[in-house]
């Protein structure tokens, strides 16, 4: 049975979500009292995982968006009740009934550059996360499991030749400074994340991350953050074409070389729900230095409108600093990789459209 203390922390936690006002995250609507009753003595057959560790992340940072993680992909299934129209609230309406279709990469030449002439996209970014089968979600990994991950990933990364051709630089050992330096290129997921460290996703920090990548930083490989990895492509620019093509490159030679964790259902399977599917984001930076306040509403407005996202220039839950946006595919599932990078021409199309508007 589940331990008393955790079903104590669930009932209060469900308490402190319904008696926040500030507190608009997918959780605290989905966490019903029904859902709590169905699901606090419930836990996961490999991991023992329980509803405590989906939701601790949520009810201990109030401002999530989403709050949730799957402490392992058993969590998918046992708490489908919670997940489920989490998933479809945030994927566009992908409903429990609804198949996620096969990995289709599709024809990168398809696509063009979304701003030839260089006049507001900064930089185009794709990126996608994979879970290795080998290895339970960061919750569940021991110290043992992240060296072992580190070593098989980069061992892996040896192998790859010609514009993939690169070093990796492991987290233990590098100096603050050229850390914070790749951080601020926007090449380096960030250190300290609350939301991942209240769900347990940061243990034995920094021991097995890094980050690989090519001379010129255009292909990287994120080890051992938010998902085991992170494929990303990303170039200064608006050439979808080279940077989705680079990455369809990469995922094929990886994906030869390692066994990913895969649902029928689900698609690839992440950490975060909202990965889920392709785990496509591509995203545009794109300046919009005049953009007021009422100005960033509507930006909003549109973005939900086209299913877009609007991150700040850090990424997720940071600032747009100097006007600089990064504007992405919202959703995940329910299409292929290819409609959900396609989707960053929207994003692009929409910037334009703003930048002449808010002149
Ligand atoms: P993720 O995309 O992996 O979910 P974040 O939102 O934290 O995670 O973004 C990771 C990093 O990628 C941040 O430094 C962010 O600024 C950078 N980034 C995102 N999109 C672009 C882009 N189009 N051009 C350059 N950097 C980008
Ligand atoms: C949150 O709930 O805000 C964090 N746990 C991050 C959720 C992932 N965000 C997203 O929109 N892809």
């Amino acid at each position: 049975g589940v331990d008393p203390e955790v079903v104590k922390y669930v009932e209060d936690g469900f308490a402190k979500l319904q008696a926040s006002d500030s507190c608009h995250s997918l959780l605290k609507k989905h966490l019903t009292k029904e859902v709590v009753d169905r699901l606090k003595n419930l836990s996961t057959p490999s991991f023992g995982s329980t509803l405590k560790d989906v939701i601790q992340s949520g009810v201990e940072n109030l401002d999530s968006g989403v709050g949730v993680y799957a402490p392992d992909a058993e969590a998918y299934s046992v708490f489908a009740d919670l997940f489920d129209p989490i998933i479809e609230e945030y994927h566009g309406g992908f409903k429990r009934t609804d198949r996620h279709p096969p990995c289709t990469l599709g024809d990168a030449s398809e696509f063009g550059d979304v701003d030839p002439e260089g006049k507001y996209v900064v930089s185009t970014r794709i990126r996608c996360g994979r879970s290795l089968r080998k290895f339970p979600f960061n919750p569940n990994m021991t110290e043992g499991h992240y060296k072992e991950m580190e070593d098989l990933v980069s061992g892996t990364l040896k192998g790859m030749t010609g514009e993939l051709k690169g070093t990796f630089y492991p987290l233990t050992g590098m100096t603050k400074e050229v850390q914070q330096q790749l951080i601020d290129d926007h090449f380096l997921f960030k250190e300290g994340d609350r939301f991942l460290q209240k769900a347990n996703a940061c243990r034995y920090w920094p021991t097995g991350r890094g980050i690989f990548h090519n001379d010129s930083k255009t292909f990287l490989v994120w080890v051992g953050e938010e998902d085991h990895m992170r494929i990303i492509s990303m170039q200064k620019g608006g050439s979808i074409r080279e940077v989705y093509g680079r990455l369809v490159k990469a995922v094929n030679e990886i994906e030869k070389r390692m066994e990913f964790s895969h649902d029928d259902r689900l698609g690839f399977l992440t950490f975060c729900p909202t990965n889920l599917g392709t785990t496509i984001r591509a995203s545009v930076h794109i300046k919009l230095p005049r953009l007021s306040a009422g100005g960033q509403e509507a930006l909003q407005r549109v973005a939900d409108r086209f299913q877009l996202q609007v991150r700040g220039s850090a990424g997720e839950h940071s600032e747009a600093v100097g006007g600089l946006y990064d504007i992405s595919n919202k959703e995940r599932m329910g299409l292929t990789e290819f409609e959900a990078s396609a989707r960053c021409t929207a994003a692009s199309a929409s910037s334009s459209r703003w930048r002449k508007n808010s002149r």
